[in-house]
């Protein structure tokens, strides 16, 4: 989309009176499912303006919000095809396209946020940069989203034997639906915007999220039983489709990239913050917190393992897992 300010209408009439053409702006249109206020929005506007500044305007970033482009799965179809310039999607969402992704995917991969952050920006960060180059996407940059729990309607889960025969929404991923399969649950697959209402309708008794998205969905108000057992950390990422990145010259690739860099670096420092303050609001106004010390989980490593011995089927990767696990 072309955008012509008013000053930009006038610079353009007088760099047309001395026969010089003038840059165009050019929106960037970004696909996000979460609303305003979530600090993945947050890191969202910090990639705007520091596009904008970098490129003094002349590449600017449009923040869809609230799903208005579309949902995740959408989003990230729209991406490979070339017709949505951005997607911010949960990696995990990836996992069908991506083998790579099915390995970070798994449960207890991570024994901390540093841990991932180091796996990502090493050699692991760039096999998932070349298996998106293979579908039609760029990897820009990742964003936290802190750890997995779950939550439910009636009663804490607290103990391996609550999954008997729970209705647990995942997302669209093998892994998670595995999971379940093997928790003793049944999962139930659905876009982030149609968990509340599967809530409402009584077609779910339980989800699984990090906890700003707990509360900024509203999904507190629905399932008031957060127990903290942190099954997973899969972390958001930012993806350009090639059509659009092949679009950009040499420099605005340069600033898009920077922009995104400092986006992620700025999240870093935002999202603690998010869920102590999500954590917070839960508590007041209602929500039942079950912390880890509370539930006994034991044996849930068993099933995990059970989920690794069918997601790492050759050598190559055993050995990435091994390497992910090995990272200091
Ligand atoms: C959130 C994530 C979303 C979406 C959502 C979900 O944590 O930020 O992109 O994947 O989880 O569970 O669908």
């Amino acid at each position: 989309m072309v955008r012509r300010s008013i000053a930009g209408l006038w610079t353009c009439g007088l760099l047309a009176g001395l026969g010089m053409a003038q840059v165009a702006a050019k929106d960037l249109v970004l696909a996000e499912i979460h609303p305003p206020g979530h600090v993945i929005v947050q890191s969202e506007e910090v990639l705007h303006s520091k596009l904008a500044e970098l490129t003094k305007g002349e590449l600017q970033v449009q923040v869809k919000h609230s799903g208005q482009a579309g949902n995740e799965a959408q989003a990230w179809d729209k991406v490979k095809a070339g017709t949505l310039d951005i997607a911010r999607v949960n990696l995990a969402m990836l996992a069908k396209d991506m083998p790579a992704v099915k390995l970070v995917s798994l449960p207890y991969l991570f024994r901390s946020r540093e841990h991932m952050w180091r796996v990502l920006e090493g050699e692991f960060g760039k096999r998932i940069q070349s298996e998106a180059e293979k579908v039609g996407a760029v990897v820009l940059t990742y964003y936290d989203s802190g750890t997995r729990s779950f939550y439910s309607t009636k009663q804490p889960i607290r103990s391996l034997a609550d999954f008997n025969g729970l209705r647990v929404r995942v997302q669209d991923s093998p892994v998670y639906k595995d999971l379940i399969l093997q928790l003793g649950g049944t999962p139930v697959v659905l876009p982030y915007d149609k968990v509340g209402e599967a809530f409402q309708k009584g077609e779910i008794d339980a989800a699984e999220n990090n906890v700003p998205s707990y509360v900024s969905s509203g999904h507190y108000k629905l399932a008031k039983h957060y127990s903290f057992d942190e099954h997973s950390a899969v972390p958001e990422v930012l993806v350009v489709s090639r059509k659009t990145w092949q679009g950009l010259s040499v420099a605005q690739q340069q600033a898009l990239s920077s922009a995104a860099a400092s986006s992620s670096a700025q999240m870093k420092t935002l999202w603690a913050d998010s869920e102590l303050q999500s954590l917070a609001k839960a508590k007041k106004e209602g929500a039942v917190i079950t912390d880890k010390s509370r539930m006994s989980m034991s044996g849930i490593e068993g099933f995990a393992v059970k989920l690794y011995s069918k997601y790492i089927t050759d050598r190559d990767e055993l050995e990435t897992v091994l390497s992910i696990l090995r990272t200091k």
